[in-house]
């Protein structure tokens, strides 16, 4: 195991170029840096968001719901790009205080706007207004529940703790990554464990917990989140990467990881998106 060199002080102060990809956006402090409205169009949804798993999530419900025929679920998906600090607007901090992509601002009823923030909050407004991917009570209701709170509460764990050390952070520290990738590892197992037994994540149907996960987890069996395959052996979750595969699938799925995606291959990225039209031409 490598030696750290670092006691930590008595009082911790902040350092700005601590060298780290998010360097020039973290700060210890939250609200707004500068003035500026949010764009919002036409349709009752406006969603700020960015392509990162969490706002993946929403992106896949919204086409999700389009697919079944929901003319109302309409979203203009305005790019907030947190490399250059937009979640810091004032506009964009209105909507979400905690500064965090994806923000949604429902405009169904004009005369009460609501502001929707933390993915999974959004989700489950959006499955309750319209009565799908969530059931509307019992069991089934509960066990959604479940699954959709330990994904919030356990995605940080491969986001921020075991993807930054492993791929952002500036030098490659042992402790960190160990710990991180052994927690990784058995959330995959939980995850395994669930679906050798259900085609979903929660039974027989697909829900907002299927949404939720997938672009964590999933997206990360398929070798797509911080080239982490190898290093975690991914290919050993077998009934994560069928389900995975499964879900990659869906046109629903496939349209929401495109949109406000502005990196990597030109032919899947969507940078705003403000109808079904705006996908032609994009491979999917
Ligand atoms: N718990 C939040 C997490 C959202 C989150 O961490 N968003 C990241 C991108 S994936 C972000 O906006 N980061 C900007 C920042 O930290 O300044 C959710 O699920 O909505």
């Amino acid at each position: 195991m490598s030696q750290s060199t670092y006691t930590p002080p008595s009082i911790w102060s902040w350092d700005s170029a601590n060298g780290g990809k998010f360097a020039n956006i973290n700060r210890p402090i939250s609200g707004s840096t500068h003035e500026k409205d949010l764009p919002v169009g036409e349709h009752p949804f406006q969603l700020y968001s960015l392509a990162t798993p969490n706002g993946v999530k929403v992106t896949i419900m919204f086409e999700e719901l389009l697919a079944l025929g929901f003319k109302e679920a309409e979203y203009d998906g305005w790019l907030v790009n947190i490399q250059e600090g937009e979640q810091f607007s004032s506009g964009f901090v209105a909507v979400n205080p905690n500064s965090k992509i994806p923000a949604l601002h429902d405009h169904s009823d004009k005369l009460k706007p609501i502001r929707v923030f933390e993915s999974g909050a959004i989700l489950v407004h959006l499955a309750e207004k319209f009565g799908q991917f969530l059931p509307t009570n019992g069991s089934q209701r509960t066990e959604v529940m479940n699954w959709l709170f330990w994904q919030m509460g356990s995605a940080p764990f491969l986001g921020g703790g075991f993807g930054h050390f492993y791929a952002y952070a500036p030098e490659k520290f042992e402790y960190p990554i160990n710990r991180y990738a052994m927690e990784v590892k058995r959330q995959l197992d939980v995850l395994d464990k669930q679906l050798s037994k259900h085609e979903f994540i929660t039974g027989n149907e697909y829900s907002i917990a299927d949404m939720a996960i997938f672009p964590w987890y999933g997206v990360l069996c398929l070798g797509k989140l911080y080239e982490a395959a190898e290093f975690l052996q991914v290919h050993d979750y077998v009934h994560v990467v069928r389900w995975a595969k499964q879900l990659a699938a869906r046109p629903a799925v496939m349209k929401g990881r495109l949109v406000n995606k502005v990196w990597g291959n030109d032919n899947y990225q969507l940078k705003e998106r403000h109808d079904d039209s705006d996908f032609e031409g994009l491979i999917k």
